[in-house]
């Protein structure tokens, strides 16, 4: 892969994608998004990934959208851009695999955005999130405005959209936009430590769990429930079933395959 401003590596199961244009705090261009979008489909086709992990350096996860290449930008400019962001984003949070945004720093605007899409959120006890953009005379255009009342209720989100105040990551952890708070120095191997747990878990009931919960969440209860039904029902066809249930019968642990 041909990356500018990601750092990619793979680590057994567990991908790393590091945002890396340290010296405007990984702010967020569209060369920087091409690159996600390079990432992420590289964890689609590669088997081998079980999870991946987005991260930044300690000072920012990102900073925002760049807002020196928005700022010249005109109507044209900024629904390319929201083209641009949206298809890599949504490919982000439809990967088939569990994704988790380790937070250090800022993650503001669209980089709170792009943590947003992933399945979870570890934050450093230095993180700080929020969406500043209605500061700069815009709104979230990076599906802010959508998956943040999604995820901490309608008026949480409209406070913080509203006011654009950043907060700090216990309160990102009380409002549950983080899912835990860990000391800086150790925010990599948390990230592992809960990547190594996802990946003995069966990777095919991963994959029926985050399609129940994603399309679940953008349809009706009844809808939702009937999606769930359909994935429920399609593992009782898997290997990894047979094997979870006569392990938990022959008191052993199991060994799934992903099939
Ligand atoms: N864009 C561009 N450069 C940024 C940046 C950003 N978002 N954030 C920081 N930088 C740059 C600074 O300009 C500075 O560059 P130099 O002047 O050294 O060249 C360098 O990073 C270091 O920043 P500071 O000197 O400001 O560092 P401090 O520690 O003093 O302050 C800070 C850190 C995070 C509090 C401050 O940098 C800050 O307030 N940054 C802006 C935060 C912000 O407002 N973020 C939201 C941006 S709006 C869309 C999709 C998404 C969005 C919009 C549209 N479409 C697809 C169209 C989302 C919008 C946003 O995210």
């Amino acid at each position: 892969m041909d990356l500018k401003y990601i750092n990619y590596k793979r680590e057994g199961g567990i991908a790393w994608a590091q945002f890396n244009r340290p010296k405007k705090l990984n702010a967020l261009n569209p060369d920087v998004f091409r690159d996600l979008e390079a990432v992420v489909a590289r964890c689609e086709e590669d088997d081998a990934v079980r999870v991946l992990i987005l991260t930044g350096n300690e000072k920012a996860f990102a900073a925002g959208a760049d807002i020196g290449a928005m700022a010249a930008g005109d109507i044209g400019v900024a629904y390319d851009q929201t083209d641009q962001t949206m298809r890599v984003q949504e490919r982000l949070a439809d990967l088939p695999k569990p994704t988790i945004a380790a937070v250090s720093g800022y993650a503001l605007g669209g980089g709170c955005e792009v943590a947003l899409c992933c399945d979870f959120r570890i934050a450093a006890d230095n993180a700080v999130l929020g969406l500043p953009e209605i500061t700069l005379g815009i709104i979230p255009g990076g599906g802010g405005t959508q998956r943040l009342p999604r995820l901490v209720g309608l008026s949480i989100a409209a406070e913080l959209i509203f006011l654009g105040e950043t907060i700090k990551a216990d309160k990102a952890e009380r409002i549950g936009l983080v899912n835990r708070i860990v000391p800086s120095d150790s925010l990599e191997a948390e990230a592992t430590a809960l990547a190594e747990k996802l990946i003995e878990r069966p990777a095919v009931a991963l994959r029926a769990a985050k399609t129940a919960i994603r399309k679940g969440m953008s349809t009706s209860l009844k809808e939702g429930l009937q999606i769930e039904q359909g994935v429920f029902c399609m593992l009782f066809g898997t290997e990894d079933k047979k094997e979870g249930m006569a392990a938990f019968l022959e008191k052993r642990k199991p060994k799934f395959k992903g099939k």
